[in-house]
């Protein structure tokens, strides 16, 4: 076969774990000094403040190219801070058209998600669960199991990412672990 006319895929995934691997896969890491401000109490933990929340590792950023579209697996630790369990910063996009996919490879968890009204619900995560998150919706990831919860990602690459809105007002629910079982409360109770 001529080399021309076969080339490499883009990169591999473990569909056991989602774990990519390749020369175009980039790796990003999120500890809890970097999150602090997403949980209502930050000094409810004794955890270093090294401790590894998530990983996220993302294909090579294409986001100059009209039409083209991401993929990422995010691996979210177990743990809690004070009676929230361990998530994501969340964020909008930049451009509020642009869409997203997340399927659950493995562990338990919630998506919490959030118009621009503020109007926010949650979908439970599991094995195989397959969520759309529309634009114009902020959306973060909570872990309520035993286990990393594992999950992939497919978005439009110019999506962007605004972190602002989110770091500023929050969502306006909370996954807590209330009697050892998570509860999804009003942000302001
Ligand atoms: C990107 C997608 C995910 C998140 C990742 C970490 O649009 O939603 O890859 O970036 O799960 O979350 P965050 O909120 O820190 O970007
Ligand atoms: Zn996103």
């Amino acid at each position: 076969m001529s080399a021309d006319l076969v080339r490499s895929a883009i990169a591999s995934i473990d569909w056991r774990t989602g774990s990519l691997a390749g020369d175009s896969v980039r790796e990003t890491v999120r500890t809890l000094a970097e999150l602090k401000d997403v949980f209502r109490d930050p000094t409810a933990t004794e955890l270093p403040p090294d401790t590894v929340v998530y990983r996220v590792q993302r294909l090579d950023d294409r986001s100059g190219d009209e039409g083209a579209l991401l993929w990422g697996t995010t691996v979210l630790e177990p743990g809690v801070v004070g009676d929230e369990y361990f998530m994501t910063h969340g964020h909008f996009h930049q451009k509020r058209e642009r869409g997203e996919f997340y399927a659950t490879v493995m562990g338990e968890g919630m998506l919490v998600l959030m118009d621009e009204q503020r109007n926010c619900w949650a979908e439970k995560m599991f094995p195989g669960s397959l969520h759309y998150v529309s634009g114009a919706t902020a959306h973060r990831v909570v872990n309520t199991g035993e286990i990393p919860l594992r999950f992939v990602a497919c978005w439009a690459s110019d999506a962007g990412h605004d972190y602002s809105a989110i770091a500023q007002q929050g969502f306006g629910i909370r996954v807590v672990r209330r009697a050892g079982v998570p509860a999804v409360v009003r942000s302001d109770l």
